[in-house]
């Protein structure tokens, strides 16, 4: 064997230890964060365009009307990701783009844009991953009751069909909702995202049609799409953790980690709602009459992988314990819990952390610690982390540079995580970061940036910053850099 000189050895250290073959590098974005053109070819408003022309409920009351143009500069946007090395995109469809109602025939013209968005990302070598829904359900189908009814979900079975049909020859990668936890509890519960309703029980019905609704598309995708496509659904899933190791802080992190995630991942993978769950909330709902005979087996229907997205984890206790105590999770604050039934429980910001622009605590254990969770509660599905990034206070020099060690150091610390749960067992197969580009972050409007690439939003400029270079690199070595960032 030839020895390597030392002059010119890979930089790389030769134990840096390589993510497993395949392991999938991306990054993510939804429709009304980056799309912007609010009023083109068809498109109508979804419940984000009224919450967010409604006074008070969005920072400086921005819009996504313009957001991040990427519905015009969608080809830029590909070579800067072809450029970066990415392998794959995650991105949402906008229902009201395609179906402007929420019901009856599509509309070809916005078919289109993801038609041509999927093509050029196959041109350029990147597997496009599609999310059916990300927070943005037709203003018409909420002004019939939206998720709290139970018709929404035969709606979105049919988006589902219309949308298998248009993009199923070209995308391999299907996942169902974003984050239904957010949809369900800050739209319909705490009111800070749309549609900004404020009732509790209405927040728990809607959960269960985001279930059902999720069941029955997997059922639509499975029968349209070709055998070897994938389905999933990605979820929010809250790293929760007791402030002592008190009796009540622990019954605080089960009812927080009941309506929080087991909400959704009892129905999904397990066929059956938690008995505790039913037991916190049986003065607001009527869980025998909400789920319907047949209902759990359309839920449970298998899926291919599970999508998560993580952050920062969830203390809690209960009762409130001293000035750390808060009624804000993190979520944002409002009058009103999105915990139903659960409303007493304090949450705390971890201390001795660093903290993000949005006030999250960093904390990459908080990670491994959900990786290794899942796999042992559901060995039975692959994991691929379809959210992780942070938001700082990024500027542009006076060079034209955006330096954001603070994020190299997040992703560094996130993905090394990653790394130690694929070393101990976890099946995670990828890891998308959040987000490609600045945009608009929903109630934050665009106070909050979590793109690796800078958007000047005045002239549309994209300007990767300097976690952008760093992450290619990463994708390049398909390991973590030998040292971590100063
Ligand atoms: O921007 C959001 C995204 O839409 C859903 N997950 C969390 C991100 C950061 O708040």
């Amino acid at each position: 064997m030839t020895a390597v000189r030392p002059d010119i050895a890979p930089k790389q250290a030769p134990e840096a230890t390589r993510f497993p073959t395949g392991f999938v590098w991306g990054a993510a974005t939804a429709a009304y964060q980056v799309e912007g053109a609010a009023a083109e070819d068809g498109r109508t408003p979804s419940i984000w365009d009224t919450f967010s022309r409604t006074p008070g409920k969005v920072r400086n009351g921005d819009t996504g009307d313009i957001a991040a143009d990427h519905y015009h500069l969608y080809r830029d946007d590909v070579a800067l990701m072809k450029r970066l090395g990415l392998k794959a995109y995650r991105f949402s469809i906008s229902w009201s783009r395609v179906q402007p109602t929420g019901r009856g025939p599509a509309v070809e013209r916005g078919l289109d844009f993801y038609r041509k968005l999927v093509d050029e990302l196959l041109e350029a070598g990147i597997t496009p991953v599609a999310t059916l829904y990300h927070w943005d359900l037709p203003q018409e189908l909420e002004d019939a009751g939206g998720w709290p009814q139970r018709v929404t979900s035969d709606r979105f079975a049919d988006y589902a069909a219309i949308m298998a049909g248009a993009l199923g020859d070209r995308v391999g990668t299907w996942t169902t909702f974003n984050e239904p936890w957010c949809s369900a509890f800050l739209g319909y519960g705490s009111g800070v995202h749309a549609p900004g309703r404020t009732e509790p029980a209405s927040a728990l019905r809607a959960a269960h049609h985001l279930n059902l609704a999720h069941g029955r598309a997997i059922e639509v995708l499975r029968g349209q799409l070709p055998a070897a496509a994938q389905t999933s659904v990605t979820l929010n899933l809250h790293q929760v953790r007791p402030l002592t190791a008190s009796a009540a802080d622990a019954d605080a992190a089960r009812r927080i980690d009941a309506v929080g995630n087991r909400i959704f991942t009892g129905p999904m993978l397990r066929g059956e709602y938690p008995e505790d769950l039913i037991a916190d909330t049986r003065h607001l709902v009527d869980w025998s009459t909400l789920v319907h005979d047949g209902d759990l087996a359309a839920i449970s229907g298998p899926i291919d992988v599970l999508g998560v997205n993580y952050y920062t984890p969830t203390l809690v206790s209960t009762p409130e314990k001293g000035a750390g105590s808060t009624r804000d999770d993190g979520h944002g604050a409002s009058d009103y819990s999105p915990w139903p039934g659960s409303e007493h429980v304090a949450f705390h910001l971890s201390e001795g952390k660093q903290r993000t622009a949005m006030n999250w605590a960093i904390d990459p254990d908080g990670l491994y610690n959900l990786l290794m969770d899942t796999s042992r509660d559901h060995p039975e599905v692959p994991l691929m982390v379809t959210e992780n990034g942070a938001a700082f206070d990024d500027y542009v020099s006076p060079e034209g540079r955006v330096e954001d060690p603070e994020r190299i150091a997040y992703l560094h610390g996130h993905l090394d995580a990653v790394q130690r749960a694929v070393a101990d067992g976890a099946d995670v197969r990828g890891y998308f970061l959040w987000s490609l580009m600045d945009n608009f972050e929903w109630a934050y409007g665009y106070s909050k940036r979590f793109g690796t690439v800078y958007v000047d939003y005045a002239s549309q400029r994209r300007i990767p910053k300097a976690s952008a270079h760093w992450y290619a690199d990463v994708i390049r070595r398909h390991a973590l850099p030998p040292t971590g960032p100063s």
